[in-house]
């Protein structure tokens, strides 16, 4: 029997946090056996907020290394640029005359984001989720596995497969997401209201996978919590909660076990038993970094047949996009 499909991505748009590691990666990579898997670095995509080429280059590249390194393998998986394979711009633009303006314009990420432009607004950022929903449907993708962030565009893209279907005829698989109950919603260590994002500006908010043990003890330290001085999970205290919720994910133990161990302890405690926590889980994957980091050709070796292979499925698809909507084949 075919194996099912498995399609996620993210945006090389800064360097990824553990909240990408917790809500996405770390997910991506119990996923590699059972299913068919592809994995992309949606360059695209960071395009619709400012980018500095050069660093858009380089973290492209870095990316590719963290994905790697946090046990993506690529002999099992699919690994790719998404610039590499055009059939994501082609098929986004057949997306694009299905998709209702209205709909797009109640997605929650293009409000906020459209909220923190101080430009002019780009029509990109608007049409964002038809992107990703033509990366999911190239792939005639079963699963999709994304943090809780990206909830509503997985929808929007079910419902560009089935309106398409219905319009021409069966020709997307309708993808499900995969949104884990715990670390699919990482907050800001600074703001515990508003989610980790390696693009915000205060650099105290989140944790890097490449930061060093210095450097995660004292974001961790920094991190608000409350005044009520009491380890609880409940979202009175969602500082200590996310806290909470960052040791369980990472050290495997569940929730009430690790309430239960800080009970009548103080908050500094749990701090500091976190960092660790946090440092020990991120070593393995920040050594392999080293190494693959010194290794391009390596690397050029993976993006390059990983984009090959994307490109023959992705182009399957396309093909039948393009005959249902009437496009005379070359
Ligand atoms: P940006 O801040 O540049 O918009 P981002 O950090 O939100 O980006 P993306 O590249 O857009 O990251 O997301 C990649 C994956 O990581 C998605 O599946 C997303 O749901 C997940 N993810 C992002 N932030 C978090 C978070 N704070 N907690 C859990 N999962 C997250
Ligand atoms: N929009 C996603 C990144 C993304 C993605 C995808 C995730 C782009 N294309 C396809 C899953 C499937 C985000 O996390 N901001």
């Amino acid at each position: 029997m075919e194996k099912k499909i498995v399609f996620s991505g993210a945006q090389p748009s800064g360097s990824l946090t553990i909240g990408n590691y917790l809500g996405a990666i770390k997910n991506w990579v119990e996923l590699q056996d059972e299913y068919d898997c592809y994995y992309s670095i949606v360059d695209l995509h960071a395009i619709t907020v400012p980018q500095v080429p050069k660093d858009l280059r380089s973290n492209t590249l870095k990316q590719l290394a963290i994905y790697i390194a946090c046990g993506i393998d690529p002999e099992k998986s699919t690994l790719f640029i998404q610039s590499h394979v055009p059939a994501h711009t082609e098929l986004t633009w057949v997306l694009n005359t299905i998709s209702y303006m209205g709909q797009l314009s109640r997605m929650t990420q293009y409000k906020e984001k459209s909220r923190k432009s101080e430009e002019n607004l780009n029509a990109g950022l608007f049409t964002y989720p038809v992107l990703m929903a033509a990366d999911i449907l190239l792939y005639q993708t079963d699963l999709v596995p994304v943090g809780e962030d990206q909830k509503q565009h997985l929808e929007l893209a079910r419902d560009l497969a089935i309106r398409f279907n219905n319009k021409y005829s069966e020709t997307f698989k309708v993808p499900e997401p995969l949104i884990k109950e715990f670390g699919a919603r990482i907050m800001s260590l600074q703001d515990p209201e508003a989610k980790m994002s390696k693009s915000d500006s205060d650099e105290n908010g989140y944790i890097l996978i490449l930061d060093d043990k210095d450097t995660i003890r004292r974001k961790i330290k920094r991190a608000v919590t409350d005044s009520l001085g009491v380890i609880a999970y409940n979202d009175e205290q969602l500082g200590i909660k996310n806290l909470l919720d960052m040791y369980s994910v990472f050290s495997g133990e569940s929730i009430e076990e690790i309430v239960n161990r800080y009970e009548g302890k103080g908050y500094g405690i749990l701090k500091e038993d976190l960092a660790e926590v946090v440092i020990e889980g991120l070593s393995p994957i920040q050594r392999k970094y080293d190494e693959l980091s010194k290794n391009k050709d390596y690397l050029e070796k993976i993006y390059k047949s990983g984009a090959e292979k994307a490109e023959y499925q992705a182009m399957k698809t396309l093909r039948k996009v393009y005959r249902k909507v009437g496009f005379i084949p070359r």
